[in-house]
């Protein structure tokens, strides 16, 4: 079916033009739920999962346990900022997905990086195991402690230390919300160089310490190359200060590298320097319909082909991923129901010369048969209303049960076949199965959910989604990290040698291991 076939000839009304039957929108609402992180619209009192220790084998650490003695020294470390309710200690414990619980005693909440400093060197001489955590959003269990780690939450570091209106670099400390920071540099004329679903609650030290993705790396690339800097403060307490806002520098190891992925297992970031560029001046949003994912490869070539340096983003979903958001989120697709959906995002200076492009690309589209219904979008309003189409499947899907997520990079053409081979292995043992993600990237998120959490489902789909990715040569993890969930399968996707490097740099920079045990790299006994 083309657009014309749909009876709606292209047409425009006031800045946005639809290619289907003009459909109203649904109110937007991107980023409503993350501001609201933890409390995914549950109107029961949810229960709580299991302790971590119980559901997965692993033991505690010989690490010494919080005693009132310590309590009293972060007293004068961070007065007033010492959390040791239970009930405020709750949601620290849990993680968003709700599916691994710690049960730390006490969080701590500095202002600075001196605070920061005193309370690691505290803890490392007493042998205290620390968990950083910034927004909680981590999708691998990395933010939550296994045990009883001492939370140190970047909440309190939210300033904008600097911002250079002609370079674009921006300086903050760790705890900015990425949100707010967007809206910092909106005021300004600029944009940060990343966006993710969990803008409104997570914050740029958590985003560099899981060197997030999302769903604008296609334009921007990734924060290995955007960030220019930044300060962190070691497990001996030592401030580690590389936080300067040059395009170059080439003097000796780039240390800040390390540091950009690491998920708080070698040192606790407090300040990021970023390179934000210019907000576009114009933008457009095409939501595409395919009838298989064959034809979505074709729109991806032809896009990138004829929207060129303007393409800005360009993801997928399958039809289970768009009836999850109508189903849960009540979102309304505005375009025919059909087996896959490509999103398309353009950003450029000159709205006339981009709607040209686009009207090119569609048209081409349309006339070869590769999309069969389709609807664009330039005004806000509705831009954001498309983009919570695709944005908001991680929440919906929360909504639909216990989540198996799997966060996977490998040859593009070969991103599909995995969903499909899964729903094939496991039937009607899982309640959706679904497949969508960063197409522009090669990055596939597959998701199963179920009632709840079953080893014997688990036992289904671990190792073959592993085994599968490696054989084609994928990565186990495209842009969530390791976390607690993952560490034990880094072998799928880094040598043994690899490896072994990464637990060499571990134990040098932290020797008892104090920073975010149990996560990112295996134990080396
Ligand atoms: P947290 O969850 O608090 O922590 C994550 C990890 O970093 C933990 O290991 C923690 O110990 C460590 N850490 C946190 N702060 C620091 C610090 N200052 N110094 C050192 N270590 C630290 N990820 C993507 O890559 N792309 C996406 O598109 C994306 N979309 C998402 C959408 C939703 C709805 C959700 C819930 C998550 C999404 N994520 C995505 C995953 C997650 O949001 C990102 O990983 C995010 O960058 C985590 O930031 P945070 O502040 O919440 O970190
Ligand atoms: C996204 O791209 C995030 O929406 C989350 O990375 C993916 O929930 C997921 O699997
Ligand atoms: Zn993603």
């Amino acid at each position: 079916m083309t657009f014309s076939e749909l009876g709606v000839p292209f047409r425009w009304c006031s800045r946005t033009w639809t290619m289907t039957k003009i459909t109203r929108m649904a109110k937007p609402c991107r980023g409503q739920f993350a501001i609201a992180s933890g409390c995914r619209l549950l109107s029961v009192k949810p229960v709580d999962p299991p302790l971590t220790s119980e559901r997965y084998k692993v033991s505690r650490l010989p690490f010494s346990q919080v005693t009132a003695q310590d309590l009293n020294c972060f007293q004068q470390l961070v007065p007033g900022r010492v959390v040791t309710e239970e009930d405020d200690l709750r949601s620290h414990n849990i993680d968003w997905l709700r599916t691994v619980r710690g049960h730390s005693k006490v969080l701590l909440r500095p202002q600075n990086t001196n605070e920061v400093s005193e309370i690691l060197r505290y803890c490392n001489e007493r042998n205290l195991a620390v968990t950083p955590q910034g927004g909680n959003t981590s999708l691998v269990g990395g933010s939550i402690p296994v045990f009883d780690e001492i939370l140190i939450s970047t909440a309190l570091m939210d300033q904008v230390i600097s911002f250079d209106d002609i370079s674009g670099a921006l300086v903050c400390q760790a705890g900015c919300v990425l949100e707010a920071l967007d809206k910092y540099l909106e005021r300004r004329g600029y944009t940060m160089p990343l966006d993710l679903g969990a803008k409104g609650s997570c914050h740029i030290g958590g985003n560099l310490a899981t060197n997030a993705g999302g769903l604008k790396l296609l334009r921007y690339g990734s924060l290995r190359g955007t960030v220019l800097g930044l300060e962190a403060v070691l497990p001996d307490g030592t401030i580690l200060n590389c936080l300067n806002s040059l395009r170059k520098d080439n003097t000796g190891y780039d240390l800040k590298q390390l540091f950009i992925g690491s998920e708080g297992t070698l040192g606790l970031i407090t300040a990021v320097s970023i390179l934000c560029p210019r907000k576009p001046g114009a933008v457009n949003v095409a939501l595409l319909g395919c009838e298989s994912f064959t034809r979505v490869l074709q729109v991806f070539t032809l896009c990138r082909d004829r929207l060129g340096e303007i393409l800005s983003a360009c993801e997928f979903m399958d039809a289970a991923s768009m009836k999850v958001v109508q189903t849960h989120l009540k979102l309304n697709n505005p375009i025919p129901a059909t087996a896959f959906y490509v999103l398309i995002e353009t950003s450029g200076s000159s709205a006339h010369h981009d709607e040209e492009k686009l009207n090119e690309f569609l048209a081409q589209a349309l006339d070869t048969g590769l999309v069969t219904a389709g609807t664009v979008a330039t005004d806000q309003t509705k831009i954001l209303s498309l983009w919570a189409l695709r944005e908001r499947i991680t929440e919906a899907l929360a909504h639909d049960g216990y989540v198996f997520k799997y966060d996977l990079s490998m040859p593009v053409n070969k991103l599909y076949t995995l969903v499909e081979e899964t729903r094939a292995r496991l039937g009607k043992s899982a309640k959706t199965i679904v497949g969508y993600g960063h197409l522009g990237d090669g990055n596939l998120h597959l998701n199963v959910t179920a009632e709840s959490h079953t080893d014997s489902l688990l036992a289904a789909l671990e190792p073959f989604v592993y085994e599968w990715t490696a054989q084609h040569r994928g990565s186990i993890s495209a842009e969530h990290g390791l976390g607690f969930k993952k560490r034990d399968h880094i072998h799928y996707s880094k040598s043994t040698e690899a490896v072994h490097l990464m637990q060499k740099i571990k134990r040098m920079l932290d020797p008892k291991g104090i920073m975010n045990p149990y996560k990112t790299i295996p134990s080396s006994d």
